[in-house]
C-alpha cells in the first residue's frame, strides 16, 4: 500500500494507473517471464482450497500496488464490510444484500435490524433437509404410491441457472435413481422436450420463483399443472408440486399447499440465490450433507474475502486484473474456459452474474460512468472450444483475457483423457502468452525442408503474436466444497468491480422495458386485437405472426 492511498481520491489513483499503463501497454509477457524465474511464485496463491495463477498477465508489483491503492481509495474494504453487516447497499431497491448469510455456520449469528436472521435460514435448511431426505429415500410418494424418480425445476434466470449449473457440476454426487430437468424457457418446444417421457405419478415439480409472478415461469407452471391433471387429481397435487418463493399468497393462489413452500427473503438477489431454498433441486440431488459442504465452501471464500489483505485476496485480484484490462487495454470480452465437462454451464451462469450485475452505465447516484463497465462474458468447456473459436483468441484482432479453470484430480478413471485435458489447458495459456515468432515459424518450416517460396507465403499465417493474458484457477477436485468456493469467488469478484465502477451490482432495471413491451405485444398478437403505435418493423413482424396463426 502506498502511504496515503486511503486519503487520495479514486480519480488520483486512476490517473496514476493511466501513467503506469503508458509503460505497461508495451510489456511482453514472455519477457516478463524470461527476466524473472520466480514470477509464478510471486503471482500465484491459494485461498479456500482454490489455487490462482495470475502470473500470465500484464502486471508487475507496481501494477498490483497501484490497483490495490485504487481499490482502497474506492473504500472497498468499508463497502465489503457494509455488505456483510446487512446494510441496504442495493439502494435502488432499498434492500440489504445478504447471500453470504445463507452460508454461515449453523451456530453463527447474523443480526440485522435487531434480529438474528440465521435462525430463519437454519429453519428453512432443516425443512429442506427433511424434504430432500424423503424424496431421496422414497418415503415421499406420488399419488399411485410409487417413489419420485424425476424432478422438474420450473424457473428462469436466477431461479434456474444456479440449480441447473450446480446439478450438472456435481453430477458424480447426484443420487443415481433420480433425474433432474430444468424447464425455463417460455417456449412450448422446451416444455415438450422436458416433459416428454415423464410419468405424472413419479414426477415432482418445483416451481421456483422469488416473485411468483414471472410470466415464463407462471405459464410453464400452469402447463405442467394441466399436464399433471390429465392423470393426477387436484387432491394429489400437493404430492407433486412444491414451491420456492417469497410470495406465499401467490403460491397459495396457484394451488400449492403453503406447507410445501420453501421460503426465502427479499435480501437474496435472484442471481445470488443458489444458497437459499432455490438450491432445493441441488439438495435433493446431492443430499443435505453435501449441500452443507457446498455452503461451507462458499463460507470459506467469504472469510478469505473479508480477512485477506487486498494484495493476496483472490476475488480482489481477479477483479482488479479484469478491470485493468477493461478500463485501460479496452478489452471488450472475457472468456471463461472450464477444462472440466461438468462445469459446462458455468460460463452461462457467470454471464448472468457479471453482466446482469455490472452491465450498467450509471453510478449509484445515477451519474454517467465515463469508462467501460462489465465486458461480455462468454465461454464453454475445453477442449471443445479449441476446435471452434480459439483461432480468434490466438490470431484474431482482439485481445481477450481468459480464465482457465480445471481440477487436478478427476472424478473418473480415464487417466489418459485427464492428462490430455490438463496438457491442453496448460498449453493454451502458454501458447496465448508466448505466441510463435516468424523466426520460429521459419526455423520449423526449414527443418521440414519446405521450399522457401512456401515459407514466405505462409510465414504471416503461421505467426502467433502471443502476449495474450490469462488466469488459471486450479481446483484440487470438483466437489461440493470447491464448487461453493468457486461460485463465491466470482460473486465477490463482481462485487469488487461494482465498487471500482461505483455501480449498484444488485439491481437489474435493464430487464424491465422488454417485459412491458412483450406484454403489450402479447395482446396485439390476437387476430382481432387493435395494434398500437409501433415502428414499421415491429408492426410488420406482428402482422406476419397474426397472418400465420
Ligand atoms: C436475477 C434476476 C432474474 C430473476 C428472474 C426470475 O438476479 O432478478 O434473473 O432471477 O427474473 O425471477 P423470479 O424468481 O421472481 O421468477
Amino acid at each position: 500500500m502506498s502511504k496515503h492511498s486511503q486519503d487520495t481520491s479514486p480519480a488520483d489513483q486512476l490517473s496514476a494507473l493511466a501513467t503506469h499503463y503508458e509503460q505497461a501497454q508495451h510489456w511482453q509477457l514472455s519477457t516478463l517471464f524470461d527476466s524473472d524465474s520466480k514470477r509464478f511464485d510471486r503471482f500465484s496463491f491459494e485461498a479456500a482450497g482454490l489455487f490462482l495463477d495470475f502470473s500470465k498477465n500484464h502486471i508487475n508489483d507496481q501494477t498490483i500496488s497501484l490497483l490495490t491503492d485504487w481499490a482502497r481509495a474506492c473504500q472497498l474494504e468499508e463497502q465489503r464490510d457494509a455488505m456483510f453487516r446487512g446494510e441496504a447497499i442495493n439502494t435502488t431497491e432499498g434492500r440489504a444484500v445478504l447471500h453470504t448469510a445463507l452460508r454461515l455456520p449453523s451456530n453463527a449469528k447474523c443480526i440485522v435490524d435487531g434480529k438474528d436472521i440465521n435462525q430463519d435460514i437454519q429453519s428453512v435448511l432443516a425443512r429442506i433437509d427433511t424434504f430432500s431426505a424423503a424424496i431421496r429415500s422414497g418415503s415421499w410418494q406420488g399419488y399411485s404410491g410409487k417413489r419420485i424418480t424425476d424432478i422438474v425445476n420450473i424457473g428462469i434466470g436466477g431461479s434456474d441457472l444456479g440449480p441447473a449449473m450446480t446439478c450438472a457440476a456435481l453430477r458424480p454426487f447426484v443420487q443415481t435413481d433420480l433425474r433432474f430437468h430444468f424447464l425455463s424457457n417460455v417456449d412450448g418446444h422446451d416444455i415438450d422436450a422436458k416433459l416428454n417421457g415423464l410419468q405424472p405419478e413419479t414426477t415432482l415439480f418445483i416451481i421456483a420463483s422469488k416473485t411468483f409472478t414471472t410470466q415464463e415461469t407462471m405459464l410453464n407452471a400452469h402447463a405442467a399443472r394441466d399436464w399433471f391433471l390429465q392423470n393426477g387429481s387436484l387432491s394429489s397435487l400437493a404430492q407433486h408440486f412444491v414451491a420456492v418463493s417469497t410470495n406465499a399468497k401467490a403460491v397459495a393462489a396457484f394451488g400449492i399447499d403453503t406447507n410445501n413452500m420453501f421460503p426465502f427473503w427479499d435480501w437474496v438477489g435472484g442471481r445470488y440465490s443458489i444458497w437459499s431454498a432455490i438450491g432445493l433441486p441441488l439438495a435433493i440431488a446431492i443430499g443435505m450433507q453435501h449441500f452443507r459442504e457446498f455452503l461451507a465452501g462458499a463460507h470459506a471464500m467469504d472469510k478469505h474475502f473479508q480477512q485477506a489483505p487486498l494484495e493476496r485476496n483472490m476475488p480482489v485480484i481477479l477483479a482488479l486484473i479484469a478491470t485493468w484490462y477493461r478500463q485501460f487495454f479496452q478489452t471488450s470480452s472475457q472468456l471463461i474456459a472450464p477444462y472440466h465437462q461438468d462445469l459446462q454451464l458455468f460460463p452461462t451462469y457467470l454471464q448472468q452474474l457479471e453482466m446482469e450485475s455490472n452491465g450498467k452505465r450509471v453510478t449509484r447516484d445515477g451519474k454517467a460512468i465515463n469508462s467501460p463497465t462489465a465486458p461480455i462474458i462468454w465461454g464453454s468447456a475445453g477442449t471443445n472450444g479449441q476446435h471452434a473459436y480459439f483461432q480468434l483468441l490466438h490470431q484474431g484482432t482482439d485481445a481477450i483475457p481468459v480464465d482457465f479453470i480445471t481440477a487436478l484430480k478427476p472424478s473418473h478413471t480415464h487417466h489418459q483423457q485427464h492428462q490430455a485435458l490438463l496438457a491442453n489447458c496448460f498449453a493454451q495459456s502458454e501458447a496465448l502468452m508466448r505466441g510463435k515468432s516468424e523466426e520460429e515459424v521459419r526455423i520449423d518450416m526449414q527443418a521440414q525442408q519446405q521450399p522457401e517460396e512456401k515459407i514466405s507465403a505462409l510465414l504471416a499465417h503461421k505467426h502467433f503474436a502471443g502476449n495474450r493474458p490469462s488466469n488459471t484457477l486450479l481446483l484440487e477436485k470438483l466437489t461440493p466444497t470447491s464448487l461453493g468456493a468457486l461460485i463465491a469467488l466470482y460473486e465477490h469478484k463482481v462485487f469488487v468491480q461494482g465498487v471500482l465502477w461505483d455501480i449498484n451490482s444488485f439491481d437489474q432495471w435493464g430487464v424491465e422495458l422488454g417485459k412491458i413491451l412483450a406484454n403489450r405485444i402479447l395482446s396485439e398478437l390476437e387476430p382481432q386485437a387493435e395494434i398500437g403505435k409501433h415502428d414499421s418493423s415491429t408492426s410488420g413482424l406482428i402482422a406476419k405472426a397474426r397472418q400465420a396463426s
